[in-house]
């Protein structure tokens, strides 16, 4: 009778031990990241929660090689396009080398012009300046296993390309953020305000639990990132 039911337990035991295995190396995955979910006086509900929007600026604490790349040392927004003024949207990781600004509804228009594929909210955080190589990394809180579909809120000069990747592993490969370039609007440096969302940029298996999303700027450049958004389309199968 062992020996009968021999293969079938052993085989159950390998699935239990595998996903065990998985399950471990996942955590320990975790364990090892140094980076923490981002948190400031405004910010306090720590690691963002999917499904739903994850916030491109609000990329985790940690510094240079652990919670981010960049090309630089310096915020080309905040304190720099967006001067120092005590405010908040000014002043958003004006310390850190992302670069990062903000959508302005202003006259003479800025983010609010009707060359917009889609019309953003304003005062809407967004990473910019973006640079093939350079990475932003999130400590994120997946509520249901199951396959996601990412849409994107964003701008692109040129036909740019990003990648993401779970637990540090490229599940996606470079997608094109298709340009927003309008010739019609004549004024050059607004050529990076023109927002569009694509909401099927691509799906992606997730795991339920604690883990790291990473924002690749895979090719050419010259983006901005608003948010990702994560909807869940299938659960897992059982
Ligand atoms: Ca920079
Ligand atoms: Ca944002």
């Amino acid at each position: 009778m062992i020996k009968k039911n021999g293969l079938p337990i052993l085989s159950f035991g390998i699935i239990i031990l595998s996903f065990g295995y998985l399950q471990s190396c996942q955590s320990n995955k975790l364990k090892d990241y140094k980076g923490t979910p981002f948190a400031d006086v405004q910010y306090t509900a720590g690691a963002q929660i999917i499904p739903g929007k994850l916030q491109c600026e609000f990329y985790d604490l940690g510094g240079e090689g652990i919670a981010f790349h960049d090309t630089d040392s310096i915020n080309s927004g905040s304190g720099r396009l967006n001067p120092a003024d005590g405010t908040y949207l000014n002043e958003f990781r004006i310390d850190e080398p992302v670069d990062i600004s903000y959508t302005k509804f202003r006259d003479p228009a800025i983010d609010n012009t009707p060359f917009n594929l889609v019309q953003p909210e304003k005062d809407q955080l967004y990473v910019g300046w973006t640079k093939p190589g350079e990475w932003t990394k999130y400590t994120v809180n997946v509520t249901e296993a199951g396959t996601y579909q990412l849409g994107i809120m964003f701008t692109s000069n040129k036909d740019g390309k990003i990648s993401v990747a779970v637990n540090d592993v490229d599940v996606t490969g470079p997608l094109l953020i298709p340009s927003t370039f309008v010739a019609a609007d004549t004024i050059p440096w607004r050529q990076w305000h023109h927002w569009n969302y694509i909401d099927r940029l691509a799906n992606i298996d997730l795991k339920k639990g604690l883990q790291t999303i990473t924002l690749h700027t895979a090719d050419i450049g010259d983006m901005n990132y608003d948010y990702i958004n994560f909807e869940l389309v299938s659960a897992p199968l059982k």
